[in-house]
């Protein structure tokens, strides 16, 4: 008996086609036969995670239809890439417009931080250079090596915690003390990606976390989340070296909880792990009111982070991109301002260095 699959867009309609209108970056898609799953897809959809579904739901006529949904999609993309789109980088038309917009978003990714001399994750002196992401950042690598996770955990912490906010983290807070003072029917909203912190430690009070903290930690056991700042976390982890993640550490020395004695983790969102659902349905809810989105340093490859741009382009928001080359999201762009984001974001926001140094 055909399977009939009905797919639900992440954006919470039922459709069969989809619709022309509707750019899809991620479905959720749920099998006829076993409803209470759900898989988040990424467009375009990768071979991986449809083997990972025939395996999960083991109905062969599901892949033959997510290949049907596919093929019709990404023609709908091709038409849309092809129409290329032509971003603007006329700065008094972007601050005209921000200075009209009352509910700002900032979705920041890596590269927000890179100016604070924190690696980014894909680029050329990328974090996950030397590794794999899939090696030290998913569940199936901690329960198989919990001490080297911790490893390339705790050395991002030490090299954090070494670090201050720049000048993109700041002259975000100082918009929003810019409102809070001046126009407080006005807000600026800051959805992160970044496990670092940088946001908060700018003084940055309206901060949405979708990736949890390198300073949270976990307990695999008793689920216990603490907020914890100890540097070295335990004495086993002290001056870790990225190249020298090799550390044979017993486990019993590893960070473990006060209440159960069970092995921590770090409290962050792993890759085929879900978002906590109630953060990602505030993110969700914030690009559906917002009227003016800001993406800044972020490749916009890692869903369903990614798939908040188009939730709001959709809308007709104007999005503005901030980063140092295009990106996925720059198809949503109206706006793209090329360079490093402490020197464009500032600039942009009209937030000088006066100011910044004054106040922060
Ligand atoms: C999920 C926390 C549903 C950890 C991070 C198969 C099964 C299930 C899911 C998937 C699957 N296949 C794919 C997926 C989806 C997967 C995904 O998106 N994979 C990608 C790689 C394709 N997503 C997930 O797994 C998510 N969960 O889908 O659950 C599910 C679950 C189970 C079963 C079925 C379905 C969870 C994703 C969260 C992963 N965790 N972080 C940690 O940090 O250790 S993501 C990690 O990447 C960081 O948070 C980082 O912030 C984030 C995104 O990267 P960017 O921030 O964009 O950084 P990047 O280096 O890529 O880019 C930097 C940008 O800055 C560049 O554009 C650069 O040009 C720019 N830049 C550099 N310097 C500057 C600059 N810009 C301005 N100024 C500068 N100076
Ligand atoms: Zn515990």
């Amino acid at each position: 008996m055909k399977q009939q699959i009905k797919v639900r867009s992440a954006f919470g309609h039922f459709s069969r086609n989809l619709p022309r209108h509707h750019p899809c970056f991620l479905k959720v898609f749920s099998c006829h036969s076993c409803l209470s799953r759900k898989i988040f897809f990424p467009f375009p959809i990768i071979s991986s995670s449809i083997k990972q579904a025939r395996a999960i739901h083991s109905t062969k006529n599901f892949c033959l239809n997510l290949l049907n949904f596919n093929s019709c999609v990404s023609s709908y993309h091709q038409r849309n890439m092809s129409s290329n789109r032509k971003v603007s980088s006329d700065m008094n038309a972007f601050q005209d417009q921000l200075n009209r917009a009352s509910k700002i978003v900032a979705l920041t990714g890596a590269g927000i931080s890179a100016e604070s001399g924190i690696p980014t994750f894909r680029g050329a002196d990328g974090l996950w250079r030397k590794y794999k992401c899939e090696e030290l950042a998913t569940p199936e690598a901690f329960a198989k090596d919990p001490g080297l996770v911790w490893q390339f955990y705790e050395y991002r912490r030490q090299l954090v915690s070494s670090k201050e906010p720049n000048l993109a983290h700041k002259s975000l807070s100082v918009l929003e003390q810019n409102f809070l003072r001046n126009s407080p029917q006005r807000q600026v909203i800051v959805v992160t990606q970044n496990v670092d912190e940088l946001h908060r430690r700018a003084e940055m009070k309206r901060v949405l976390e979708l990736h949890g903290s390198l300073f949270k930690t976990r307990c695999t056991q008793c689920k216990a989340v603490k907020t914890n700042y100890n540097n070295p976390i335990v004495p086993a982890l002290d001056k870790i070296e990225l190249d020298e993640l090799d550390r044979h550490i017993d486990p019993k020395d590893l960070p473990r909880c006060e209440k159960c004695t069970g092995l921590l983790r770090p409290h962050v969102v792993w890759f085929g792990e879900q978002l906590d659902p109630f953060v990602l349905k505030q993110a969700e809810g914030l690009m559906s009111v917002t009227d003016f989105l800001l993406v800044i340093g972020t490749s916009s490859v890692v869903y369903p982070a990614a798939s908040l741009v188009p939730q709001a382009a959709t809308r007709g928001v104007t999005v503005s991109e901030f980063n140092i080359e295009q990106t996925a999201a720059s198809e949503y762009s109206k706006f793209f301002f090329k360079g490093p984001c402490a020197q464009t974001l500032p600039k942009a926001l009209q937030i000088g260095e006066t100011m910044i140094s004054h106040w922060g």
